[in-house]
């Protein structure tokens, strides 16, 4: 729907894209379909295949569903294009192969989601790619790895599952200096909290799996870029590499997308609260999450995102073993992996989604044994609460009990 005045974000999530379907005026976007559109002659044919004509022709080159998706998310993003993928890594590798090839060297995150790095380490290295993965919280790090044949810098912030946060504006900055292109996967966020391409950055990705279609039922994923020429690199992999998204899946989305800015709202509400908390129960040792003071880039967070978000990663005084016990005892929030969907979920990065990432590299980025990865939802508060807070003391209990057993005189 287009209007006079820039719309708010709340308005954008539920209108952009979007109008009245032109046949019926259908007020939700239909779902087209079908793999392949009719030209009305050999004539229509040729000039839609050669662009004289604009016009759709095959679902996977472009889909009318598909197309409204990525003019919401291009939107909601602050303007671009968008090219909608089957999933986050058909997101992930289509960049990798648009911007990478023979020779080139990449500089990423170091706590990436797992598969964003190995893909890189296993599979792209096979085909002459070379590639670091540094702490790029410190730009300092980050400009000692930057090389005259770096491509790209890939940029994870808040980082998956350690919650560090890169300062986008000045890491955009350094990576330019050698031509680098810069993507950054801003799934943690989601376009509500944080804007990449407003900061600097070349392109956004997400996985829309997560906070965008947030009912964890539909696996997706997005690129949006405001440069045209990289949008065409990026869309003749996408298409010909085949990574595309189904009507159906971006219609599912689309629907996800009306309340992202209600859910992203609620889950951070709860995700603030439960993150203080926590600093306060004795059987925490560590809390990470970037609304709180003690986490390393607080003030830049602050700065760079519009809320601290729903994610939270903690680690327990007895480590692992407590840790497990914790993903054992709860019963509302889930243990699942994945995040951003409307309701809580729990898990274990070292044994789940870092388990493809070698335990060296792992302990290199942040990602302790211990870690525990908590994807705040949308449930009432106080049942959130009752429900961590009564499995932890559970834990306490039964740690001070072992321990009395085992005639140790340890404080839990
Ligand atoms: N980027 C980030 C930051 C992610 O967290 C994920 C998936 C992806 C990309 C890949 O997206 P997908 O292909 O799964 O849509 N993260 C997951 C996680 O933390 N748990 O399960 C999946």
């Amino acid at each position: 729907m287009t209007t006079d005045h820039p719309q708010q974000f709340d308005t954008a999530c539920i209108h952009a894209g979007q109008h009245p379907d032109r046949l019926f005026g259908g007020v939700s976007v239909p779902i087209y379909q079908s793999s392949t559109f009719a030209f009305a002659n050999a004539e229509e044919g040729a000039a839609r295949f050669s662009g004289r004509q604009e016009g759709y022709k095959y679902t996977r080159l472009g889909n009318p569903t598909t197309a409204a998706l990525e003019a919401c998310v291009a939107e909601l993003e602050g303007g671009g294009i968008g090219l909608a993928t089957a999933s986050g890594m058909a997101a992930v590798s289509t960049a990798y192969m648009a911007l990478l090839g023979q020779g080139a060297h990449a500089v990423s995150t170091a706590s990436v989601y797992g598969p964003s790095r190995t893909l890189l380490e296993r599979e792209f290295a096979r085909f002459g790619v070379a590639a670091d993965f540094v702490d790029t919280s410190s730009l300092d790090r980050l400009q000692a790895a930057l090389k005259p044949n770096t491509r790209l810098v890939y940029l994870e912030t808040p980082a998956n599952p350690t919650l560090s946060v890169t300062d986008i504006a000045e890491a955009s900055r350094l990576a330019h200096g050698v031509g680098a292109v810069v993507v950054v996967d801003n799934t943690f966020c989601s376009p509500m909290l944080q804007k990449p391409l407003d900061l600097g950055a070349d392109v956004v990705l997400h996985s829309m799996t997560k906070f965008l279609n947030g009912h964890s039922d539909v696996v997706a994923g997005i690129l949006v870029t405001r440069d045209r020429n990289l949008a065409t690199r990026l869309k003749n992999v996408l298409v010909q590499m085949g990574g595309t998204i189904d009507p159906h899946q971006a219609w599912l989305v689309l629907r996800g997308v009306k309340t992202l800015a209600l859910r992203v709202r609620a889950g951070q509400d709860n995700a603030a609260r439960l993150a203080t908390e926590l600093t306060r129960h004795p059987m925490v040792a560590t809390v990470t999450y970037p609304g709180l003071a003690t986490h390393p880039q607080y003030e830049l967070a602050k700065k760079q995102m519009t809320g601290p978000g729903a994610m939270i990663s903690f680690e327990l005084k007895g480590g692992v073993e407590a840790g497990r016990m914790l993903m054992d005892s709860v019963h509302l929030a889930t243990l699942a992996v994945s995040l951003g969907g409307i309701e809580t979920l729990i898990q274990h990065p070292a044994s789940m989604t870092h388990a493809s990432v070698a335990r060296e590299s792992r302990q290199a980025a942040g990602i302790t044994d211990g870690l525990v990865r908590l994807s705040v939802g949308c449930e009432a508060y106080d049942d959130l609460h009752r429900d961590l807070f009564s499995a932890l003391d559970g834990i306490q209990q039964k740690m001070a009990g072992g321990e009395a057993e085992a005639g140790l005189n340890v404080n839990v």
